[in-house]
């Protein structure tokens, strides 16, 4: 069968395994019976143990004293929330009941910003899942949960080898009374390319009946235009449309006019008529400072009357003042990370804020002991995740500068490290700076916020400087994200593109300026559907994995490959997970609900001389081995 064919196979016989070996040699899946999950964790856990996780190699390990993480038992049965309000009444009952509250309502991001804003998106759905009882129990009143959405769909089956769908299922479970929430990138899904409208139709279609209540959406170029088919999908699933404006650059600075207080008015107005129920405001980078809060809160109230949610980063280490000030104005909801993940590059910290506003006309209502009680279990759950942490010290105005988005700062910092640009940080920093300005003055935010980096990246290591780029004698090659972008594929910047720059990326090719997704044929869903079970054996392909496929064909494929081999290791402790066992460490995996494995590795044998080795364990009390390569 598989894992016995994988490990017979001489591609073992070298150093050349990698997953790519899996999915690349397809005379593996030739086997009629199929290991049992327990047989496959088991092999996981051998694998890890013997040979290290590869996403952890050479990286910080967690302190070697770190204790489990215990939730906070829940206090009392979940008492009726948002979520009861949505289902009851509707999407536009909750904008009403959202503008017509006093209190400052609270959205908890620790689930998808916070770790992907300082954990480089590795929170793995076992973490999440045990503690969202205690949300429902002990802070009923929060307005809902961002868990899903941004980058952790890809992760998920990329780097973590869980289902991103199971995730969300699971966290919707045992959250029955809060509304979760998910972050969108209108056409670009969860992805970085403009997807045809019936996939992103598709998509929200599942994510909705899966298990997504509130969906942010935006456009990486502010384009509404561009919006609208996903802000449909989201209208037509009965779910609540927040319609989003990012904010960019800097309000009050009279030679930054393009994006000035009328910008912003204008956009959320065209957000308003394009059906919005609730009016995002999206500051990804941190760069709305208070004084300019004060204004634009009060103005987009008053002239466009949507509740207002907003979306900030505390890479300043201003982001609480802004918080504060945007309440004063009247914004209506905002977001914030538990404590112990929060500040940085991460949201404002929750519990500081609950703090600030005790006792005022917006106090929160949350329960400030439920709060830190809930930050300690983020506390301990952080320290699994010591491989993932960014090195980042402290809070920068350097944000004004460069305005990277919060989720891409960290991400970027480590691309440049692994260029061998890592003492060049602030050069890159400015060149990320130098780009924007010679794209027109764009938002950056994903997908365009990478093009920037790529670009930035390419100059610093090649010693370009804007003259040299702009230089119409200088020939030169541009990273292909930055010709796609040209070419008018991820839509329209206000005024459009620079011509100079277009004309001399595009190298004479005719740009498209209408909306990229009236140029893409829809995709035939049941063709793909059927496509991709011939590729997996003939395996039964339901909605949420076609939509995993068309989002992201290659992780996806990737990721159900290996699933066969290693099978349900998202129940795996993190701890174990990343750094496998010792020999005499025993733990419990409960693979299912009432179904729970006992693991001990009792010790590694010798390896033979095809580089295999014996792992033994007891699983269950009974003894059982298993054969890896060693590769250590
Ligand atoms: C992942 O790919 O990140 C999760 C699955 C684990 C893959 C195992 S880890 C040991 C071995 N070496 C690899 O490069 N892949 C497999
Ligand atoms: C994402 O798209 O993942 C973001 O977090 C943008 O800010
Ligand atoms: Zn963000």
């Amino acid at each position: 069968d598989f894992v016995i064919n994988l490990l017979k196979h001489p591609t073992f016989l070298d150093d050349t395994y990698t997953t790519k070996f899996i999915d690349t040699t397809d005379d593996l899946f030739d086997f009629k019976k199929r290991q049992d999950r327990a047989t496959k964790i088991l092999t996981y856990l051998a694998d890890i143990s013997v040979n290290g996780h590869p996403e952890t190699a050479g990286r910080a390990l967690p302190p070697a004293q770190a204790r489990a993480p215990v939730p906070p038992a829940p206090k009392a049965a979940p008492a009726p929330g948002t979520r009861q309000l949505l289902e009851t009444k509707g999407a536009q009952a909750v904008a009403d009941w959202m503008a017509a509250q006093t209190q400052l309502l609270i959205t908890d991001t620790t689930m998808r910003d916070g770790h992907q804003s300082l954990l480089a998106t590795r929170m793995r759905s076992i973490d999440m899942i045990r503690v969202a009882p205690s949300y429902a129990a002990n802070l009923p009143q929060l307005f809902s949960v961002e868990c899903w959405g941004g980058a952790t769909f890809d992760v998920a089956y990329r780097f973590l080898q869980e289902c991103p769908w199971q995730r969300l299922r699971d966290i919707r479970a045992q959250m029955p009374n809060l509304m979760t929430q998910m972050l969108l990138r209108a056409s670009n899904g969860v992805g970085y390319t403009n997807y045809p409208d019936n996939v992103v139709q598709f998509f929200v279609k599942q994510a909705a009946e899966t298990g997504v209540d509130v969906f942010r959406v935006f456009d990486s170029l502010n384009w509404v235009e561009n919006m609208r088919v996903a802000m449909d999908a989201v209208i037509d699933s009965g779910k609540v449309c927040e319609g989003t404006v990012c904010y960019t650059g800097n309000m009050l600075d009279p030679d930054r006019s393009k994006y000035d207080l009328q910008y912003y008015v204008k956009t959320a107005q065209e957000l308003k008529a394009a059906g919005a129920h609730v009016l995002g405001l999206k500051d990804m980078a941190g760069l709305l400072k208070p004084p300019a809060a004060r204004i634009l809160i009060k103005a987009l109230k008053e002239e466009v009357g949507l509740p207002i949610h907003f979306h900030t980063h505390d890479t300043s280490g201003m982001g609480g003042a802004t918080i504060l000030a945007a309440a004063d104005a009247g914004v209506d909801a905002v977001d914030c990370a538990m404590d112990a993940l929060s500040g940085n590059t991460s949201q404002p910290t929750l519990g500081s804020v609950v703090e600030a506003l005790a006792q005022t006309d917006r106090d929160t209502g949350l329960d400030i002991g439920a709060v830190r009680a809930i930050s300690n279990y983020w506390e301990r759950v952080r320290e699994s995740y010591a491989a993932f942490e960014s090195g980042l010290q402290s809070p920068a105005s350097e944000v004004y500068l460069h305005e990277m988005p919060g989720g891409q700062f960290t991400n970027l910092k480590s691309q440049a490290r692994s260029m061998g640009l890592e003492d060049r940080w602030h050069e890159v920093a400015q060149a990320y700076a130098d780009v924007n300005r010679m794209f027109g003055d764009i938002v950056k935010v994903t997908p365009s916020s990478k093009v920037v980096g790529d670009m930035a990246l390419m100059m610093v290591s090649q010693n370009l400087t804007p003259e040299d780029v702009m230089n119409p004698d200088r020939d030169m090659s541009f990273p292909d994200s930055v010709v796609d972008m040209m070419r008018g594929n991820l839509g329209q910047p206000p005024g459009g593109w620079p011509r100079a720059i277009q004309a001399k990326v595009l190298k004479g090719e005719t740009p498209i300026t209408d909306r990229p997704g009236a140029h893409l044929e829809p995709v035939d869903l049941e063709a793909e559907r059927a496509k991709l079970s011939e590729m997996l054996d003939g395996k039964t392909i339901d909605d949420e994995d076609l939509n995993g496929y068309l989002m992201y064909p290659k992780v996806f494929t990737d990721y159900m490959q290996r699933h066969e081999a290693y099978g349900p290791v998202r129940t795996l402790p993190t701890r174990t997970f990343f750094y496998g066992m010792e020999p005499g460490d025993e733990i419990s995996v409960e693979i299912d609900p009432g179904k729970t494995l006992e693991v001990r590795l009792l010790t590694l044998g010798e390896t033979d001389e095809t580089g295999q080795m014996k792992v033994f364990f007891e699983l269950n009390g009974q003894p059982r081995q298993v054969r890896v390569p060693n590769r250590s």
